[in-house]
């Protein structure tokens, strides 16, 4: 299913007025605070956000898992459901492979399918938390930390591997998540699984292009539940600092204790110059991996104002890799990562509102109130307008959810692939 750029200015004409109204409302208003709307609004429409492979499919739990229909059943399949979101968002211009759930067959086609949708490929994503059937070894007591070496070698080489698949396909960077860990006190000796992953992931460092980057991804817990190996971004910070200056820490919102102060561990990774990227969703417990900004959006717009502070500030840290990592267990996947999208969009729009001067005079005079004022001011304004505006300037729809139900995507999706398809992944 391909949507056309004549359907989407024909949904975007009916609302077209409406939002002119709104969006010239909004920018007299900001006009007032100096702010320049243009800019913020070019500033959201080169924010592209990558969509994984892993979530276009229902997900589940151990306790089930309820089929969605017209579920993609293929990399094609996915990458097609990628592009349907970009035409309708135009800010999911990329696709974050997770391997070897995702292994192109034909990776010329794959190329041409994925440029033809306007998509690029994003951070690899490696996987030792599973056993394949081509293994010879088990990552059951894990996998870079392992205390064999003939486990650890394996794993090494699969990232070597997944590296080799994403230099084919343009990717630039590699994602790695470890469920290494332990469930029962004594069953592992922490500095020993500490000093193996750091010279598992040296190793993998060594062999990555020197255009790439290594993106380190932490987690308290899940699948292990009494230790994990790179449990915290203080853990994955120093391992970074291990493997060289390409290494970073990747922040997955899910994975944080409850009421970590994450804001302030990205201002302290952008201020050391080593955070490299997001994995967007939200919880309210564990790694619930839900719809992004649908339990804690005032917390996810604190992040992004340490976000635009730092890049505004941390030359150091290189440019972000924007990514959502969520997984559909009732919503239509599709309508879920658009909810995700808009989410993420309003948050970054809200933080640029934040007069970051008047912000540090305010700290620089213990002004605690005024300090308040000034983020919720920022916070309390609806920025909709200006994020329906940078999509009808990129050639999408004003409101995406709307245009996915009126053109009935997902019932043609149904019609063209079935009810129990099933798409890899989580
Ligand atoms: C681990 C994680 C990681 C992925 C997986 C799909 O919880 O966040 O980023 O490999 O989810
Ligand atoms: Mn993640």
């Amino acid at each position: 299913m391909i949507l056309s750029t004549e359907q989407i200015k024909e949904f975007n004409k009916n609302s077209l007025t409406d939002h002119q109204n709104e969006f010239e409302t909004l920018q007299n208003k900001l006009i007032k605070s100096e702010k320049n709307t243009q800019d913020i609004v070019k500033k959201i429409e080169d924010f592209q956000v990558a969509i994984p492979s892993w979530a276009l499919g229902a997900g589940g739990t151990r306790f089930g898992r309820f089929s969605y229909g017209g579920e993609p059943a293929s990399l094609e399949q996915k990458i097609a459901d990628i592009g349907i979101l970009n035409a309708l968002t135009r800010s999911a211009g990329a696709i974050s492979l997770h391997i070897p759930w995702d292994i192109p067959s034909d990776y010329k086609a794959i190329k041409e399918l994925a440029a033809s949708n306007d998509i690029t490929f994003d951070a690899v994503n490696s996987n030792t938390f599973q056993d394949q059937p081509s293994n010879k070894e088990s990552y059951k007591f894990g996998s870079l930390s392992n205390i064999s070496s003939a486990v650890r070698d394996q794993a090494i080489q699969h990232n070597i591997d997944v590296i080799n698949i994403g230099n084919k396909l343009g990717s630039k960077s590699l994602t790695v998540w470890l469920a290494d860990g332990s469930i029962f006190p004594g069953q592992n000796n922490f500095q020993l699984a500490l000093q193996n992953t750091e010279s598992s992931l040296k190793n993998i460092y060594t062999n990555m292009p020197l255009d790439w980057k290594m993106f380190i991804e932490y987690k308290p817990y899940e699948p292990n539940f009494y230790s994990t190996v790179i449990q915290d971004w203080g853990t994955s910070f120093m391992l970074a600092n291990a493997c060289g200056d390409r290494a970073y820490s990747l922040v997955d919102l899910g994975h944080h204790l409850p009421n970590t102060n994450i804001e302030q561990i990205v201002s302290t990774l952008m201020l050391k110059g080593k955070l490299g990227g997001f994995h967007f969703n939200d919880s309210k417990y564990g790694d619930d991996d839900i719809t992004v900004g649908s339990i804690k959006p005032y917390a996810l717009f604190l992040i992004f104002n340490e976000l635009v502070y730092g890049m505004q500030n941390n030359t150091q840290n290189p440019d972000l890799a924007w990514m959502i990592d969520a997984s559909h267990n009732i919503k239509d996947p599709l309508e879920d990562i658009m909810q995700s999208l808009e989410a993420i969009l309003i948050a970054y729009a809200q933080a640029l509102l934040v007069d970051q001067k008047k912000l540090k005079d305010a700290q620089m005079n213990n002004d605690v109130v005024l300090c308040q004022e000034i983020l919720q001011e920022a916070y309390r304004t609806d920025v909709r307008p200006l994020v329906a505006q940078a999509r009808i300037n990129s050639g999408g729809t004003k409101n995406p959810l709307q245009a996915y139900r009126k053109f009935e995507i997902r019932k043609t999706l149904i019609k063209e692939r079935g009810t129990h398809t099933l798409a890899t992944g989580l």
